[in-house]
């Protein structure tokens, strides 16, 4: 067998389903042809009379899957500074809100704002995620609120996987809160979202989300987006339970969700509903801590019912200004009360699920993309571990070193 790259002598976590746990090789190799994974096993399985174009010795270090944000809102413009400096003061979320800050803030300067300036802007946090091994990112629509927006804020996530070696799934989240234009005509806006910016999606979203929100949008609503969804193919998620209790797991388990996130107010049928469903949950730690909340979502619950759990950044200039999914990690096992072994799953093979990319990378299996992250540590809790800390070697894409 020849490959184009080989690399030797690593300890690889494989999060492979076939494997126990992390599915971890001692003494690993990991070849590539053609930008995927050929080989992925103890080098002692190697078939005999390999060759190589080029190999790679690994020195010991941990290999795992590229890391994978499933959940972003990387493209806006503007930051939200200001209200982060009124909610230190004792303001909230929601008080900020409805005084007519927090998102429609930062829609009214992504709406100003050019593509060009939009891709520039998301540039600037990617590169310090890439920087931390994150080889696919989800990108959400959300701060336009009205067609060509919307369309502009998805051309801008799409131009990112040009100008980046990265993979890009974007999210239509034109349901995320009523824009300023629509207060007095919800039912209007929720018929837009359906007839015309969903169809209009097509092809450049490959999700729809929503928020499900006492101050977004109600379950009544969010069927109608989903509705449409489905009419016009495209898988859902859902922002659900964040900040009030209001049904949204079992809502998006209803509809076969690829993912239901946030989740910190989740009861017990919302935790069985995803189980059932295979919809992952996806934590978002920065959301949580940024907001001072009080209630974490139920961890517990979700491993005893069988639930996937992936971890991501949320990252937004509003409720989780985080640009580190190293961080996300450490908060989700320090906040949140996961192991070293789910958080890593979080952010590999179950992020993969969440952007209904599973069989395509998140784990390190032969056929899969060869997206690798190579670090200068030896246990996987390593990575949840430091905080401001980045140890990673190097960061592999479709079998290129980047
Ligand atoms: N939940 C969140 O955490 C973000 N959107 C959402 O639906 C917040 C977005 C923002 O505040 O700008
Ligand atoms: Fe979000």
């Amino acid at each position: 067998m020849h490959f184009d790259r080989l690399w030797l002598g690593g300890r690889l976590a494989t999060l492979s389903p076939a494997r126990e746990g992390l599915g971890l090789i001692e003494d690993g190799a990991v070849g590539a042809v053609d930008g995927r994974i050929a080989f992925a096993g103890p080098a002692s399985e190697l078939p005999a009379g390999w060759t190589a174009g080029e190999t790679i010795a690994l020195d010991g270090r941990l290999v795992t899957p590229g890391l994978i944000d499933c959940h972003t809102h990387l493209v806006f413009a503007g930051d939200r500074a200001d209200e982060f400096e009124m909610r230190l003061r004792g303001e909230t979320y929601e008080t900020i809100a409805a005084a007519g800050g927090g998102i429609v803030s930062t829609v009214a300067k992504t709406r100003a704002a050019s593509e060009a300036e939009l891709v520039e802007g998301a540039l600037d946090r990617l590169d310090r995620l890439m920087a931390e091994g994150v080889t696919a990112i989800e990108v959400k629509s959300g701060y336009g609120l009205d067609l060509e927006s919307e369309l502009k804020m998805l051309r801008a996530a799409r131009a990112l996987e040009t100008r980046r070696p990265v993979s890009v799934a974007t999210s239509l989240l034109a349901a995320h809160t009523l824009p300023p234009e629509h207060r007095d005509s919800r039912d209007a806006y929720v018929a837009k979202v359906v007839e015309e910016i969903i169809p209009a999606a097509v092809g450049l979203a490959d999700a729809v989300d929503a928020f499900c929100e006492t101050n977004a949008f109600t379950p009544a609503e969010v069927r109608r987006v989903f509705e449409a969804a489905r009419a016009h193919g495209l898988p859902v998620r859902l922002h659900a339970d964040q900040r009030t209790a209001g049904g949204g797991a079992s809502l998006a388990a209803e509809y076969g969700a690829l993912s239901a996130d946030h989740l910190e107010r989740t009861d017990v049928a919302g935790a069985r509903a995803l189980a059932a469903a295979g919809t992952v949950a996806v934590l978002l730690p920065g959301a949580y801590y940024a907001l001072r909340d009080e209630e974490k979502p139920p961890v517990a619950l979700f491993r005893a019912a069988g639930v996937r759990m992936a971890v991501a950044t949320d990252c937004n200039p509003g409720s989780s200004p985080l640009t580190s999914i190293l961080t996300a990690l450490n908060m989700a096992v320090i906040l949140f009360g996961l192991t070293g072994d789910e958080a890593l799953a979080g952010v590999t093979r179950e992020a993969a699920r969440a952007i209904g990319r599973a069989d395509e990378m998140g784990t390190l299996e032969v056929g899969k993309a060869c997206n690798l992250a190579i670090w200068d540590a030896t246990r996987p809790v390593e990575l949840a571990y430091w905080l401001g800390r980045n140890p990673l070697h190097s960061r592999v894409y479709l079998g290129e070193l980047t």
